[in-house]
Protein backbone atom coordinates (compact mmCIF):
# COMPACT_ATOMS: atom_id res chain seq x y z
CA UNK A 1 0.00 0.00 0.00
CA UNK A 2 2.84 2.36 1.09
CA UNK A 3 4.59 1.43 -2.01
CA UNK A 4 1.37 2.01 -4.29
CA UNK A 5 0.63 5.54 -2.54
CA UNK A 6 3.92 6.46 -3.35
CA UNK A 7 3.63 5.56 -7.13
CA UNK A 8 0.57 7.75 -7.15
CA UNK A 9 2.99 11.05 -5.22
CA UNK A 10 5.19 10.01 -8.02
CA UNK A 11 2.84 10.42 -10.83
CA UNK A 12 1.05 13.12 -10.19
CA UNK A 13 2.47 16.38 -10.38
CA UNK A 14 3.94 14.69 -13.96
CA UNK A 15 -0.09 14.02 -15.05
CA UNK A 16 -1.04 17.67 -13.94
CA UNK A 17 1.43 18.96 -15.86
CA UNK A 18 0.58 17.25 -19.19
CA UNK A 19 -3.22 18.33 -18.23
CA UNK A 20 -2.64 21.57 -17.33
CA UNK A 21 -0.09 22.10 -20.52
CA UNK A 22 -2.19 20.53 -22.98
CA UNK A 23 -2.43 22.74 -26.16
CA UNK A 24 -2.52 26.01 -24.18
CA UNK A 25 -0.48 29.32 -24.79
CA UNK A 26 0.25 29.06 -20.88
CA UNK A 27 2.90 26.39 -20.85
CA UNK A 28 3.98 26.57 -24.72
CA UNK A 29 6.61 24.48 -23.98
CA UNK A 30 4.91 21.45 -24.38
CA UNK A 31 4.95 20.48 -27.55
CA UNK A 32 3.87 17.27 -29.51
CA UNK A 33 6.44 14.83 -29.49
CA UNK A 34 4.91 12.26 -32.51
CA UNK A 35 7.54 10.66 -34.01
CA UNK A 36 5.52 12.01 -37.68
CA UNK A 37 4.34 15.78 -36.82
CA UNK A 38 6.55 18.62 -36.09
CA UNK A 39 3.92 21.51 -35.56
CA UNK A 40 2.05 22.73 -32.20
CA UNK A 41 -1.19 21.74 -30.22
CA UNK A 42 -4.50 22.89 -31.12
CA UNK A 43 -6.78 23.84 -29.00
CA UNK A 44 -9.82 24.22 -31.17
CA UNK A 45 -11.57 21.77 -33.61
CA UNK A 46 -10.91 23.04 -36.76
CA UNK A 47 -10.54 21.16 -40.26
CA UNK A 48 -8.27 22.59 -42.77
CA UNK A 49 -9.91 23.67 -45.66
CA UNK A 50 -8.74 22.51 -48.98
CA UNK A 51 -8.39 26.15 -49.91
CA UNK A 52 -5.58 26.80 -47.73
CA UNK A 53 -3.64 25.95 -50.60
CA UNK A 54 -5.03 27.60 -53.35
CA UNK A 55 -4.16 30.22 -55.89
CA UNK A 56 -0.72 29.74 -56.68
CA UNK A 57 0.82 32.36 -58.81
CA UNK A 58 1.73 31.10 -62.42
CA UNK A 59 4.89 32.49 -62.59
CA UNK A 60 5.95 34.62 -65.91
CA UNK A 61 8.57 36.63 -67.28
CA UNK A 62 6.78 38.06 -70.38
CA UNK A 63 3.26 39.11 -70.91
CA UNK A 64 1.09 37.86 -73.98
CA UNK A 65 2.52 40.21 -76.22
CA UNK A 66 6.14 39.47 -75.63
CA UNK A 67 7.18 42.34 -73.18
CA UNK A 68 9.64 41.36 -70.08
CA UNK A 69 7.85 42.19 -67.14
CA UNK A 70 10.70 43.13 -64.78
CA UNK A 71 13.53 43.52 -66.23
CA UNK A 72 15.52 42.14 -63.11
CA UNK A 73 13.65 38.40 -64.04
CA UNK A 74 14.84 38.85 -67.84
CA UNK A 75 16.94 35.70 -68.49
CA UNK A 76 18.93 37.82 -70.47
CA UNK A 77 18.95 35.16 -73.00
CA UNK A 78 21.59 35.69 -76.19
CA UNK A 79 20.26 36.47 -79.46
CA UNK A 80 21.24 32.82 -80.85
CA UNK A 81 20.34 31.27 -78.15
CA UNK A 82 17.00 32.95 -78.37
CA UNK A 83 16.41 32.30 -81.99
CA UNK A 84 17.12 28.35 -81.46
CA UNK A 85 14.04 28.35 -79.06
CA UNK A 86 11.89 29.80 -81.30
CA UNK A 87 13.22 28.01 -84.30
CA UNK A 88 12.69 24.14 -82.19
CA UNK A 89 9.48 25.54 -81.29
CA UNK A 90 8.34 26.25 -84.99
CA UNK A 91 10.33 23.34 -86.31
CA UNK A 92 8.35 21.44 -83.90
CA UNK A 93 5.17 22.69 -85.06
CA UNK A 94 5.69 21.75 -88.77
CA UNK A 95 6.31 18.69 -87.88
CA UNK A 96 3.50 18.18 -85.97
CA UNK A 97 1.68 18.92 -89.28
CA UNK A 98 3.42 17.09 -91.48
CA UNK A 99 3.35 14.05 -89.25
CA UNK A 100 -0.44 14.37 -88.06
CA UNK A 101 -1.33 14.70 -92.06
CA UNK A 102 0.86 11.45 -93.03
CA UNK A 103 -1.32 9.58 -90.29
CA UNK A 104 -4.10 10.61 -92.22
CA UNK A 105 -2.99 9.83 -95.32
CA UNK A 106 -2.06 6.28 -93.85
CA UNK A 107 1.90 6.67 -93.96
CA UNK A 108 1.86 6.02 -90.40
CA UNK A 109 -0.24 4.46 -87.53
CA UNK A 110 -0.29 6.93 -84.99
CA UNK A 111 0.82 10.54 -83.71
CA UNK A 112 0.54 13.05 -80.87
CA UNK A 113 0.81 16.73 -81.57
CA UNK A 114 2.23 19.46 -79.17
CA UNK A 115 -0.12 22.22 -80.54
CA UNK A 116 0.07 24.94 -77.69
CA UNK A 117 2.63 22.92 -75.60
CA UNK A 118 5.80 23.95 -77.67
CA UNK A 119 7.30 26.61 -74.94
CA UNK A 120 6.67 23.46 -72.36
CA UNK A 121 9.05 21.28 -73.97
CA UNK A 122 11.56 23.56 -75.84
CA UNK A 123 11.93 25.89 -72.48
CA UNK A 124 12.15 23.13 -70.34
CA UNK A 125 14.54 20.93 -72.78
CA UNK A 126 17.06 23.83 -73.07
CA UNK A 127 17.57 24.11 -69.19
CA UNK A 128 18.73 20.82 -68.95
CA UNK A 129 22.55 19.67 -69.19
CA UNK A 130 23.26 17.45 -71.57
CA UNK A 131 23.95 14.09 -69.66
CA UNK A 132 20.94 14.76 -67.43
CA UNK A 133 18.30 11.69 -68.01
CA UNK A 134 14.99 13.07 -69.30
CA UNK A 135 11.76 10.79 -68.59
CA UNK A 136 9.52 11.77 -71.10
CA UNK A 137 5.73 10.88 -71.40
CA UNK A 138 4.88 10.53 -74.75
CA UNK A 139 3.91 14.28 -75.80
CA UNK A 140 7.59 14.88 -75.32
CA UNK A 141 8.42 12.94 -77.85
CA UNK A 142 8.97 15.34 -80.47
CA UNK A 143 10.67 18.25 -79.07
CA UNK A 144 14.22 18.70 -79.22
CA UNK A 145 16.06 21.47 -78.67
CA UNK A 146 19.79 23.08 -78.19
CA UNK A 147 22.28 21.71 -75.82
CA UNK A 148 19.83 19.04 -74.96
CA UNK A 149 20.30 15.71 -76.21
CA UNK A 150 16.50 14.79 -76.93
CA UNK A 151 15.37 11.33 -78.65
CA UNK A 152 11.66 10.03 -77.57
CA UNK A 153 9.57 7.45 -79.45
CA UNK A 154 6.72 4.92 -78.95
CA UNK A 155 5.77 1.64 -80.13
CA UNK A 156 2.24 0.50 -80.95
CA UNK A 157 1.43 -2.78 -81.88
CA UNK A 158 1.03 -1.42 -85.58
CA UNK A 159 2.65 1.11 -85.68
CA UNK A 160 5.23 3.89 -84.64
CA UNK A 161 6.91 7.65 -85.82
CA UNK A 162 9.70 8.57 -84.48
CA UNK A 163 11.49 11.88 -84.87
CA UNK A 164 14.42 13.42 -83.44
CA UNK A 165 15.57 17.14 -83.64
CA UNK A 166 18.86 18.42 -82.84
CA UNK A 167 21.34 21.02 -83.04
CA UNK A 168 18.39 22.80 -85.79
CA UNK A 169 18.59 19.73 -87.70
CA UNK A 170 15.50 17.31 -87.84
CA UNK A 171 15.64 13.85 -88.35
CA UNK A 172 12.43 11.73 -88.24
CA UNK A 173 11.89 7.89 -88.98
CA UNK A 174 8.91 6.33 -88.96
CA UNK A 175 7.90 2.89 -90.42
CA UNK A 176 4.06 1.98 -90.90
CA UNK A 177 3.26 -1.42 -89.24
CA UNK A 178 6.53 -1.68 -87.78
CA UNK A 179 7.88 0.51 -84.52
CA UNK A 180 11.85 0.27 -83.72
CA UNK A 181 14.67 1.02 -85.51
CA UNK A 182 17.72 -1.70 -85.35
CA UNK A 183 20.49 -0.05 -83.36
CA UNK A 184 23.36 -0.86 -85.61
CA UNK A 185 22.10 0.93 -88.99
CA UNK A 186 19.67 3.63 -87.51
CA UNK A 187 21.07 6.84 -86.02
CA UNK A 188 19.18 5.62 -82.23
CA UNK A 189 21.71 3.01 -80.08
CA UNK A 190 18.69 1.67 -78.95
CA UNK A 191 14.67 1.25 -79.23
CA UNK A 192 11.47 1.77 -76.86
CA UNK A 193 9.08 0.54 -76.42
CA UNK A 194 5.24 1.69 -75.77
CA UNK A 195 3.51 0.01 -72.40
CA UNK A 196 4.70 -0.01 -70.28
CA UNK A 197 8.48 -0.08 -69.45
CA UNK A 198 10.72 2.75 -70.98
CA UNK A 199 13.90 1.74 -72.56
CA UNK A 200 15.05 4.61 -75.10
CA UNK A 201 18.84 5.08 -75.30
CA UNK A 202 20.70 8.55 -77.62
CA UNK A 203 24.49 8.55 -77.20
CA UNK A 204 25.11 10.88 -73.95
CA UNK A 205 21.51 11.52 -72.26
CA UNK A 206 19.68 8.83 -72.55
CA UNK A 207 15.56 9.00 -72.55
CA UNK A 208 12.71 7.16 -71.71
CA UNK A 209 9.55 6.90 -73.29
CA UNK A 210 6.70 5.44 -71.43
CA UNK A 211 3.11 5.84 -71.66
CA UNK A 212 2.19 7.29 -69.85
CA UNK A 213 0.21 7.28 -66.85
CA UNK A 214 2.23 7.01 -65.34
CA UNK A 215 5.34 4.06 -64.79
CA UNK A 216 7.68 6.08 -65.22
CA UNK A 217 7.64 8.19 -62.14
CA UNK A 218 8.89 5.48 -59.91
CA UNK A 219 11.39 4.44 -62.55
CA UNK A 220 12.83 8.26 -63.07
CA UNK A 221 13.06 8.21 -58.93
CA UNK A 222 15.00 5.07 -58.86
CA UNK A 223 17.22 6.45 -61.70
CA UNK A 224 17.69 9.89 -59.49
CA UNK A 225 18.82 7.74 -56.60
CA UNK A 226 21.43 6.02 -58.42
CA UNK A 227 22.92 9.40 -59.90
CA UNK A 228 22.64 10.28 -56.14
CA UNK A 229 24.48 7.38 -55.17
CA UNK A 230 27.13 7.86 -57.63
CA UNK A 231 27.47 11.32 -56.86
CA UNK A 232 27.19 12.37 -60.69
CA UNK A 233 26.40 15.69 -60.62
CA UNK A 234 22.90 15.29 -63.38
CA UNK A 235 19.61 15.26 -63.04
CA UNK A 236 16.40 13.49 -63.86
CA UNK A 237 13.42 15.36 -65.41
CA UNK A 238 10.42 13.17 -65.44
CA UNK A 239 7.53 14.51 -67.79
CA UNK A 240 3.51 13.74 -67.11
CA UNK A 241 0.75 15.06 -67.89
CA UNK A 242 -2.11 16.40 -65.06
CA UNK A 243 -4.19 13.50 -65.72
CA UNK A 244 -0.72 11.07 -65.27
CA UNK A 245 -0.18 12.93 -61.71
CA UNK A 246 -3.88 11.33 -60.58
CA UNK A 247 -2.22 7.63 -60.98
CA UNK A 248 -0.76 6.21 -57.75
CA UNK A 249 2.78 5.86 -59.29
CA UNK A 250 3.06 9.77 -59.15
CA UNK A 251 2.27 10.16 -55.53
CA UNK A 252 4.67 7.00 -54.51
CA UNK A 253 7.19 8.65 -56.47
CA UNK A 254 7.14 11.76 -55.25
CA UNK A 255 6.82 10.61 -51.70
CA UNK A 256 10.41 8.51 -52.29
CA UNK A 257 12.10 11.49 -54.17
CA UNK A 258 10.93 13.18 -51.11
CA UNK A 259 12.44 10.81 -48.01
CA UNK A 260 15.16 9.55 -50.43
CA UNK A 261 16.48 13.02 -51.35
CA UNK A 262 16.75 12.60 -55.16
CA UNK A 263 18.35 15.20 -57.84
CA UNK A 264 14.64 15.05 -59.98
CA UNK A 265 12.55 17.81 -61.54
CA UNK A 266 9.44 16.38 -61.89
CA UNK A 267 7.90 18.37 -64.94
CA UNK A 268 3.89 18.76 -64.73
CA UNK A 269 2.46 19.29 -68.33
CA UNK A 270 -1.26 20.97 -67.13
CA UNK A 271 -2.97 21.40 -70.27
CA UNK A 272 -6.32 21.31 -69.35
CA UNK A 273 -7.14 17.76 -70.04
CA UNK A 274 -6.79 14.42 -69.87
CA UNK A 275 -7.72 13.00 -73.32
CA UNK A 276 -11.42 14.40 -72.93
CA UNK A 277 -11.12 14.40 -68.90
CA UNK A 278 -10.90 18.29 -68.52
CA UNK A 279 -9.12 19.65 -65.11
CA UNK A 280 -12.08 20.36 -63.47
CA UNK A 281 -12.84 16.47 -63.37
CA UNK A 282 -9.41 15.54 -62.87
CA UNK A 283 -8.71 16.85 -58.82
CA UNK A 284 -10.54 19.69 -56.30
CA UNK A 285 -7.43 21.00 -55.33
CA UNK A 286 -5.17 23.78 -56.61
CA UNK A 287 -3.86 22.17 -59.63
CA UNK A 288 -0.70 19.73 -58.95
CA UNK A 289 1.58 22.21 -57.57
CA UNK A 290 -0.45 22.31 -54.45
CA UNK A 291 0.43 18.61 -53.48
CA UNK A 292 4.17 19.74 -53.35
CA UNK A 293 4.43 21.01 -49.97
CA UNK A 294 2.63 17.53 -48.67
CA UNK A 295 5.03 15.50 -50.19
CA UNK A 296 8.06 18.00 -48.52
CA UNK A 297 8.83 19.08 -52.55
CA UNK A 298 10.07 22.28 -53.29
CA UNK A 299 7.18 23.81 -55.69
CA UNK A 300 6.26 26.38 -58.26
CA UNK A 301 3.62 26.99 -61.37
CA UNK A 302 4.67 28.60 -64.21
CA UNK A 303 2.95 30.08 -67.28
CA UNK A 304 3.86 27.21 -69.74
CA UNK A 305 3.47 29.71 -72.69
CA UNK A 306 6.20 31.70 -71.68
CA UNK A 307 9.08 29.96 -73.19
CA UNK A 308 11.42 32.33 -70.66
CA UNK A 309 9.92 31.51 -67.62
CA UNK A 310 9.73 27.83 -68.63
CA UNK A 311 13.56 28.10 -68.96
CA UNK A 312 13.98 30.13 -66.12
CA UNK A 313 12.23 27.94 -63.99
CA UNK A 314 13.51 24.80 -65.22
CA UNK A 315 17.29 25.57 -65.33
CA UNK A 316 16.68 26.93 -61.21
CA UNK A 317 14.98 23.97 -60.32
CA UNK A 318 17.60 21.80 -61.71
CA UNK A 319 20.26 23.80 -60.25
CA UNK A 320 19.40 23.04 -56.26
CA UNK A 321 18.16 19.53 -57.44
CA UNK A 322 21.71 18.55 -58.29
CA UNK A 323 23.21 20.95 -55.27
CA UNK A 324 20.51 20.16 -52.50
CA UNK A 325 20.05 16.56 -53.57
CA UNK A 326 16.11 17.32 -53.31
CA UNK A 327 13.57 17.03 -55.80
CA UNK A 328 11.32 19.87 -57.37
CA UNK A 329 7.48 20.22 -58.82
CA UNK A 330 7.35 22.40 -61.53
CA UNK A 331 3.49 22.78 -62.75
CA UNK A 332 3.67 24.36 -66.28
CA UNK A 333 -0.04 25.72 -67.26
CA UNK A 334 -0.67 25.63 -70.78
CA UNK A 335 -3.34 24.03 -73.22
CA UNK A 336 -4.04 21.26 -75.52
CA UNK A 337 -4.91 22.90 -78.60
CA UNK A 338 -4.64 20.09 -81.08
CA UNK A 339 -6.37 16.81 -80.26
CA UNK A 340 -5.38 14.51 -77.57
CA UNK A 341 -3.88 11.96 -80.59
CA UNK A 342 -5.03 11.00 -83.98
CA UNK A 343 -7.60 8.64 -82.64
CA UNK A 344 -9.13 11.81 -80.87
CA UNK A 345 -11.54 13.65 -81.64
CA UNK A 346 -12.02 17.15 -79.04
CA UNK A 347 -14.93 18.60 -80.80
CA UNK A 348 -16.83 16.16 -79.34
CA UNK A 349 -15.98 17.36 -75.40
CA UNK A 350 -15.19 20.86 -76.25
CA UNK A 351 -16.33 24.02 -77.52
CA UNK A 352 -14.22 25.36 -80.76
CA UNK A 353 -14.10 28.62 -79.29
CA UNK A 354 -12.48 27.70 -76.22
CA UNK A 355 -9.24 26.10 -78.99
CA UNK A 356 -9.91 29.15 -80.87
CA UNK A 357 -9.27 31.13 -77.96
CA UNK A 358 -5.68 29.67 -76.85
CA UNK A 359 -4.92 29.45 -80.84
CA UNK A 360 -5.03 33.34 -81.30
CA UNK A 361 -4.73 35.16 -77.64
CA UNK A 362 -2.48 32.78 -75.74
CA UNK A 363 0.11 30.93 -78.29
CA UNK A 364 3.95 30.34 -76.73
CA UNK A 365 4.90 30.99 -80.43
CA UNK A 366 3.29 33.87 -81.15
CA UNK A 367 4.39 35.67 -77.78
CA UNK A 368 8.17 35.14 -78.40
CA UNK A 369 7.45 36.08 -81.77
CA UNK A 370 6.44 38.88 -80.43
CA UNK A 371 9.44 39.48 -78.15
CA UNK A 372 12.01 38.83 -81.38
CA UNK A 373 9.92 41.71 -83.74
CA UNK A 374 9.97 43.98 -81.12
CA UNK A 375 13.51 43.68 -80.62
CA UNK A 376 14.33 43.52 -84.30
CA UNK A 377 16.05 40.04 -84.41
CA UNK A 378 13.82 38.46 -86.39
CA UNK A 379 11.33 39.51 -89.75
CA UNK A 380 8.63 38.70 -91.96
CA UNK A 381 11.46 37.66 -94.76
CA UNK A 382 13.39 35.52 -91.65
CA UNK A 383 10.37 33.61 -91.08
CA UNK A 384 9.04 33.00 -94.55
CA UNK A 385 12.08 31.82 -95.34
CA UNK A 386 12.59 29.33 -92.02
CA UNK A 387 9.07 28.20 -92.69
CA UNK A 388 9.75 27.11 -96.09
CA UNK A 389 12.59 25.47 -95.13
CA UNK A 390 11.99 23.83 -91.72
CA UNK A 391 9.10 22.27 -93.62
CA UNK A 392 11.94 20.93 -96.60
CA UNK A 393 14.10 19.22 -93.79
CA UNK A 394 10.79 17.69 -92.21
CA UNK A 395 9.86 16.38 -95.73
CA UNK A 396 12.98 15.22 -96.60
CA UNK A 397 13.61 13.37 -93.70
CA UNK A 398 10.45 11.35 -93.33
CA UNK A 399 10.96 10.61 -96.73
CA UNK A 400 14.24 8.97 -95.80
CA UNK A 401 12.90 7.29 -93.02
CA UNK A 402 9.94 5.74 -95.18
CA UNK A 403 12.46 4.40 -97.27
CA UNK A 404 14.33 2.40 -94.53
CA UNK A 405 12.83 -1.32 -94.09
CA UNK A 406 10.87 -2.09 -91.19
CA UNK A 407 12.01 -3.84 -88.60
CA UNK A 408 12.19 -7.55 -88.01
CA UNK A 409 8.58 -8.51 -86.34
CA UNK A 410 10.71 -10.76 -83.92
CA UNK A 411 11.56 -6.98 -82.12
CA UNK A 412 8.27 -7.40 -80.74
CA UNK A 413 9.59 -9.31 -78.11
CA UNK A 414 12.57 -7.41 -77.04
CA UNK A 415 13.60 -4.68 -74.70
CA UNK A 416 11.13 -5.17 -71.67
CA UNK A 417 12.39 -8.38 -69.85
CA UNK A 418 16.19 -9.45 -69.89
CA UNK A 419 14.97 -12.69 -69.96
CA UNK A 420 11.61 -13.73 -71.76
CA UNK A 421 9.13 -15.46 -69.84
CA UNK A 422 7.48 -19.13 -70.82
CA UNK A 423 4.27 -17.09 -72.13
CA UNK A 424 6.37 -14.58 -74.43
CA UNK A 425 8.71 -17.42 -75.17
CA UNK A 426 5.62 -19.21 -76.57
CA UNK A 427 4.45 -16.19 -78.59
CA UNK A 428 7.54 -15.67 -80.39
CA UNK A 429 7.36 -19.25 -81.16
CA UNK A 430 4.14 -19.09 -82.60
CA UNK A 431 4.50 -16.06 -84.84
CA UNK A 432 7.71 -17.43 -86.13
CA UNK A 433 6.04 -20.49 -86.89
CA UNK A 434 3.52 -18.44 -88.69
CA UNK A 435 5.05 -16.39 -91.07
CA UNK A 436 7.32 -19.83 -91.96
CA UNK A 437 3.58 -21.42 -93.27
CA UNK A 438 2.08 -18.01 -94.43
CA UNK A 439 4.82 -15.38 -95.19
CA UNK A 440 3.73 -15.39 -98.56
CA UNK A 441 0.61 -13.50 -97.55
CA UNK A 442 2.66 -10.78 -96.03
CA UNK A 443 4.92 -8.31 -97.58
CA UNK A 444 8.03 -9.44 -95.81
CA UNK A 445 10.47 -8.45 -98.35
CA UNK A 446 9.52 -4.38 -96.57
CA UNK A 447 10.91 -6.41 -92.99
CA UNK A 448 14.60 -6.41 -91.68
CA UNK A 449 15.59 -9.95 -90.92
CA UNK A 450 17.18 -11.37 -87.85
CA UNK A 451 16.98 -9.57 -85.15
CA UNK A 452 18.14 -9.10 -81.69
CA UNK A 453 20.63 -11.63 -80.12
CA UNK A 454 18.91 -14.63 -79.39
CA UNK A 455 17.56 -14.25 -75.74
CA UNK A 456 17.98 -16.53 -73.12
CA UNK A 457 16.31 -19.90 -72.73
CA UNK A 458 14.65 -22.55 -74.14
CA UNK A 459 12.98 -21.71 -77.43
CA UNK A 460 9.64 -23.40 -76.40
CA UNK A 461 6.65 -24.93 -78.90
CA UNK A 462 3.87 -22.95 -79.21
CA UNK A 463 1.06 -23.82 -77.03
CA UNK A 464 -1.41 -26.51 -79.35
CA UNK A 465 -4.95 -24.62 -79.55
C1 LIG B 1 -2.39 3.55 -66.64
C2 LIG B 1 -3.07 4.13 -67.84
N1 LIG B 1 -4.36 4.54 -67.78
C3 LIG B 1 -4.97 5.08 -68.84
C4 LIG B 1 -4.28 5.23 -70.01
C5 LIG B 1 -4.97 5.81 -71.23
N2 LIG B 1 -4.47 7.15 -71.46
C6 LIG B 1 -3.55 7.42 -72.40
S1 LIG B 1 -3.16 9.02 -72.45
C7 LIG B 1 -4.24 9.40 -71.22
C8 LIG B 1 -4.43 10.81 -70.77
C9 LIG B 1 -3.25 11.37 -70.07
O1 LIG B 1 -3.45 12.75 -69.89
P1 LIG B 1 -2.34 13.68 -69.33
O2 LIG B 1 -1.47 12.94 -68.39
O3 LIG B 1 -3.00 14.91 -68.80
O4 LIG B 1 -1.43 14.05 -70.58
P2 LIG B 1 -1.83 14.78 -71.95
O5 LIG B 1 -2.29 13.73 -72.89
O6 LIG B 1 -2.86 15.80 -71.63
O7 LIG B 1 -0.59 15.40 -72.46
C10 LIG B 1 -4.91 8.27 -70.80
C11 LIG B 1 -5.96 8.26 -69.75
C12 LIG B 1 -2.93 4.79 -70.05
N3 LIG B 1 -2.20 4.92 -71.15
N4 LIG B 1 -2.35 4.28 -68.97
Amino acid sequence: MAAMAALRALRAPLLKTRLRGFGTAEFPEEKPQFPGASAEFAERLEFIQPNVISGIPVYRVMDRQGHILRQSEDPQLPKELVLKLYKTMTLLNTMDRILYESQRQGRISFYMTNYGEEGTHVGSAAALDDTDLVFGQYREASSCTGGTRWICSWRSATGTARTRAKGGRCRCTTAAASGTLSPSRRPWPRRSLKVPLPSSRCRRSPLFARDPDHPGALSAVGAAYAIKRADANRAVICYFGEGAASEGDAHAGFNFAATLECPIVFFCRNNGYAISTPTSEQYRGDGIAARGPGYGLLSIRVDGNDVFAVYKVTREARRRAVAENRPVLIEAMTYRIGHHSTSDDSSAYRSVDEVHYWDQQDHPISRLRHFLLRRGWWDEEQEKGWRESSRRMVLESFSAAERLPKPAPQLLFTDVYRELPLHLRRQRGALQQHLRRYGQHYPMELFETGGDPPIAGPEPSPVQP
